[in-house]
């Protein structure tokens, strides 16, 4: 994982958080397996003699784990705070994004992404957004759950069926991002993949703008050859 938002450099940092507790617990758990071997070695072949904790070791054993919690929720809250707040735009993004974030709709269907832009625009695939800006992404559904996923840049969110869920993302740096399919979808979910492409505001604009003009003269096209009858 290489973060380039705000709040994704947090989940990083969360997972290295929950990482590093895995392996204290890890030698923690071999190195005390590793100590009994060697200490009980001679009394190889008796019968063990039996450990009756009392209420003391009790206490001391949960004492023990709980603090271990404890620590990690605390540290899990406290590193965190930025990945809860709602990403704004900055001096560098869209300018017409600043008072509310600018509105994406993500569709999935078996097996591609759409993206629907606010001016009209679609494209399939990849996503084109402006940097340092805030993006909500309407995820939405036609067949299936789809989980979207480009975790570079914000955390993964299912489009269901029937319902809308937004996710909030602000990139960072302008560059392409690519995404992972991470939920089953049917046969060809492994090619369901999606990118984004983070642009200057500019270079976003023109993209759409350009996008809009190619699709209206391609349905331009459809109707004039409907209209000349050389489509039946
Ligand atoms: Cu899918």
């Amino acid at each position: 994982m290489a973060p380039h938002s705000p709040g994704t450099d947090q989940i990083d940092t969360l997972l290295w958080i929950g990482f590093i507790a895995a392996v204290i617990l890890v030698i923690a758990v071999n190195a005390a397996l590793f100590f009994a071997v060697r200490r009980f070695r001679s009394e190889r072949g008796a019968t063990p003699r039996q450990l009756l904790g009392g209420r003391g070791l009790q206490f001391r054993v949960g004492g023990l784990l709980t603090a271990f919690a404890l620590l990690l929720f605390i540290l899990g809250v406290v590193f965190t705070d930025k990945a809860r707040e709602t990403p704004s735009t900055g001096d560098a993004g869209l300018a017409s994004a600043k008072s509310a974030p600018l509105k994406i709709k993500a569709t999935g269907q078996q097996w591609l992404w759409r993206y629907d832009y606010p001016n009209g625009a679609f494209s399939y695939y990849k996503l084109v957004v402006p940097v340092d800006t805030a993006v909500q992404l309407d995820l939405l559904s036609t067949d299936v759950v789809h989980t979207w996923n480009v975790n570079d840049l914000a955390p993964k969110a299912d489009a269901v069926p029937g319902k809308t869920h937004d996710i909030v993302f602000s990139a960072e740096d302008e560059g392409v991002y690519e995404g992972d399919s991470s939920t089953l979808s049917g046969q060809a979910y492994a090619a369901m993949r999606t990118a984004v492409e983070v642009v200057s505001p500019d270079e976003y604009k023109e993209f759409i703008e350009t996008r809009k003009s190619e699709i209206e003269d391609a349905q331009d096209r459809v109707v004039s050859l409907i209209e000349e009858g050389k489509v039946p």
